[in-house]
């Protein structure tokens, strides 16, 4: 692989600080506001060989080096709204899972019934998008038939088209794609980043539908057998911009797209926390940034937690850190929690 440079940027400053910097020419907009930084980590090198400058933005800003000068372009540039959601505000991506066996909240809405008045609740709660998934992807677990998957959301999908979330479908399928997107979804959610099926880059591109490309190290089956990574940071990026540049040359614009580093696909607590601490790095993606951390294994691995319902402090914990570092979508279970730290957040920070 070629040498890449990475911009890491870091010394975030928020409200009227933020724009006074940012008239001052000592800081930038993180994917164009509302959060500035000041400084960034210059990384030179290939994942796993690298060198590392901690510089002010000034000075990159003023660097003359082209190659610095246009990703600092991308990582300052306004983001596109992202499925007509305009990204200057945390959004909120509630979770249906229409399964028996979710790490999460295994079994609870697995009937239509169930998962119909779970969505709707999501959605009433000030859920901006309900991200609707028939097939479970937690560690260990069996891939579902297109038929059984068709069977578990189509239903939900449809019932919850007049709530005025967005409807997202969880799938790594094409066919579903195909399907929901006749049944009323807006965006599609791959947590395989549109690698799982052959078809699917050229479904997503034919539905016309924005994508959350989430990265994985293997299948769910066996992804947390041993996870090993030179640079984790480093490799994730280059894989969701691999596949940023495939879904551009399949007909799908960055502005449809947003990313994710996939928390707990193929991670372990390490490499979970090495992601959660530079997220600010994927912002030189270009795109929206999307993370999940609701009531994940690394939570209860470091709250001494195994249930996974009693994880709701650590998840808005963990989120919270994610908007400090200007993610702009949030994928949670509950909905109602997160829709009130992030009111008293953007409070803080106006
Ligand atoms: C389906 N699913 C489970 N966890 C997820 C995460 O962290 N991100 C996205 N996009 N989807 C997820």
């Amino acid at each position: 692989m070629d040498n890449s440079i990475y911009l890491k940027p870091s010394g975030f400053l928020f409200g009227a600080a933020a724009s006074e910097a940012v008239h001052d020419g000592q800081a930038g907009l993180l994917a164009g506001g509302p959060i500035a930084f000041t400084l960034a980590d210059v990384i030179e090198g290939v994942p796993g060989d690298t060198r590392s400058e901690l510089r002010f933005y000034s000075e990159i800003k003023a660097s003359g080096d082209p190659a610095i000068g246009g990703l600092l372009e991308t990582l300052t540039a306004p983001r596109a709204p992202f499925a007509g959601l305009t990204l200057d505000r945390p959004r909120i991506m509630g979770v249906v899972n229409v399964t028996p066996d979710s790490f999460s909240d295994g079994g609870l809405y697995a009937s239509t019934g169930e998962a119909l008045a779970h969505a709707r609740a999501l959605a009433g709660a000030g859920a901006d998008i309900v991200d609707i998934g028939g097939e479970s992807t937690r560690p260990g677990s069996d891939p579902v038939s297109e038929t059984e998957e068709a069977g578990r959301v189509l239903p939900v999908i449809e019932g919850v088209r007049d709530t005025g979330a967005l409807i997202c479908v969880d799938t790594r399928k094409s066919g579903i794609m195909w399907q929901a997107a006749v049944a009323g979804a807006r965006i599609i959610n791959d947590v395989s980043a549109l690698t799982h099926d052959p078809e699917s880059l050229q479904a997503a591109a034919g539905t016309g539908l924005p994508v959350v490309l989430m990265h994985a190290q293997g299948d769910p089956k066996t992804m947390q057998d041993e996870p090993v990574y030179s640079d984790v940071l480093l490799e994730v990026y280059d894989t969701l911009a691999a596949r940023i540049a495939a879904c551009e040359r399949a007909g799908i614009e960055r502005a449809k797209l947003a990313a994710d580093p996939g928390i707990g696909f193929g991670k372990t607590l390490e490499h979970n926390l090495a992601i959660l601490s530079g997220l600010s790095l994927l912002h030189g993606l270009g795109v929206g940034v999307l993370l999940g951390v609701s009531r994940k294994r690394f939570i209860g691995a470091l709250g001494d937690e195994t249930d996974a319902r009693a994880r709701e402090p650590g998840s808005l914990a963990a989120a919270l850190a994610a908007l400090n570092q200007g993610v702009q979508i949030l994928r949670v279970h509950d909905v109602a929690a997160a829709r009130q730290a992030f009111t008293i957040w953007s409070a803080i920070h106006a």
